[in-house]
């Protein structure tokens, strides 16, 4: 009896991560296709959703002969961009961006976003910050009323490596909670970011004013950036279990 238990459970949870997958996939097409137009220039997200959003953005520029210039937020991003055959560009040729399209770890109901899950948050603030117009794509996972209910990571900090502890020590003593060093796979060392830094993980205990948390967190000597994106999406859009798709603006 156990076995036969143990196989309806793994087949709950393909089930469960297919659905997911399908998810990703529809909120990804419908942000591409509602928010992309030829000669645009498009900012390119990290993790797993965006990477079904550049095979539709891919799709569209064969099909439709359209001209699209993409900036990168991370070197995964900057991989996918290659690999696909579209137009590689940066901050220096191109400052300003039509559109920036990106996945989120949790999206609340004000469009507050938790990110940098992937260890990209920085790159990806600074391409959000560049664009006109910022779309988050996610599965029905990610949606949540507050911050903290579905993502149980915590806020991930990127941080200057030889200030890490005391940062750590000021953010649970002022906001309380827990700080982690993120630590390899491999527990062989800390993950490093494409910009060379560390991570930390602030696992907070209740709701906060999330505005006046980032704003306060980034005033430590040291904190980089945060993966609170506070005011920043135009719209989320939500991969549902059934099959259609959410949007939040
Ligand atoms: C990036 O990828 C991150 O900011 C976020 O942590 C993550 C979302 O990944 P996925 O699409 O795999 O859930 O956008």
């Amino acid at each position: 009896a156990s076995a036969s238990v143990k196989h309806a459970c793994f087949q709950c949870h393909r089930a469960a991560s297919i659905m997911a997958e399908e998810a990703k996939k529809l909120a990804a097409y419908a942000a591409v296709d509602n928010h992309v137009q030829n000669n645009q220039v498009v900012g390119v997200g990290s993790g797993s959703t965006i990477v079904y959003a550049v095979d539709r953005l891919a799709d569209r520029v064969r099909q439709e002969k359209l001209n699209i210039i993409c900036v990168p937020t991370s070197f995964q991003a900057r991989q996918l961009i290659l690999q696909h055959g579209l137009t590689l560009s940066d901050l220096d040729r191109h400052p300003e961006l039509d559109v920036a399209i990106d996945g989120a770890d949790e999206v609340d109901a004000d469009l507050s976003l938790i990110k940098g899950g992937g260890g990209c948050l920085t790159q990806e603030k600074i391409v959000a910050g560049a664009a006109k117009h910022f779309v988050v794509i996610a599965d029905f996972r990610k949606d949540s009323k507050a911050l903290g209910e579905q993502w149980k990571k915590g806020v991930p900090i990127e941080v200057i490596p030889m200030a890490y502890i005391p940062i750590s020590r000021t953010i649970a003593r002022r906001f309380g909670g827990e700080v982690n060093l993120r630590m390899a796979v491999s527990k062989a060392g800390p993950v490093v970011t494409d910009n060379s830094n560390f991570i930390l993980d602030w696992k907070f205990e209740q709701a906060q004013n999330w505005k006046e948390v980032h704003t306060a967190i980034k005033m430590i000597p040291g904190v980089v950036e945060t993966g609170l994106f506070v005011g920043m999406a135009e719209r989320a859009y939500f991969g549902m279990e059934d099959g259609s798709v959410k949007t939040r603006d």
